[in-house]
């Protein structure tokens, strides 16, 4: 019983102090963060391939009405009617994964001027690094 109550409280300090943390969360991710978040085999960077198997999963997680493809409100925030018309070369008005895909590795390029395949912090943290962070993450 005793322990039971603890845990209770255990969990009720626990969530209150997740209450407080958002403050943190709302703060614009670093680029030495998004590379953390992205970069699965721990090189330091975030190549094309990191960023697919990321967005990859973004996409899915958006698509809430489970139509195959992600329309202005799945979107909302981050792309703006000029890029959701650019990166929907088809017109139908929404996106599917293969347009997604497009769009997410047009940015990759943008965000990636040395051309060297690879995005580290300071070209993910560049304007083309954190349009392509707004897409994917
Ligand atoms: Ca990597
Ligand atoms: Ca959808
Ligand atoms: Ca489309
Ligand atoms: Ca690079």
């Amino acid at each position: 019983m005793t322990l039971r109550l603890s845990s209770t409280f255990a969990a009720l300090v626990l969530a209150s102090a997740t209450m407080t943390a958002p403050v943190a969360f709302a703060k614009p991710m670093t680029g030495a963060q998004a590379v953390k978040m992205i970069d699965t085999d721990n090189d330091g960077t975030v190549d094309m391939k990191e960023i697919e198997a990321t967005a990859s999963a973004t996409f899915d997680r958006l698509e809430k009405d489970a139509d195959g493809t992600l329309d202005k409100k799945e979107l909302k925030g981050r792309l703006s009617a000029a890029g959701l018309k650019k990166a929907d070369p088809d017109n139908d008005g929404t996106i599917d994964k293969k347009e997604y895909l497009a769009a997410v590795a047009d940015r990759f390029q943008a965000a990636d001027p040395d051309n060297d395949g690879t995005l580290d912090a300071k070209e993910l943290k560049s304007p083309a690094g954190k349009a392509l962070l707004m897409l994917i993450k």
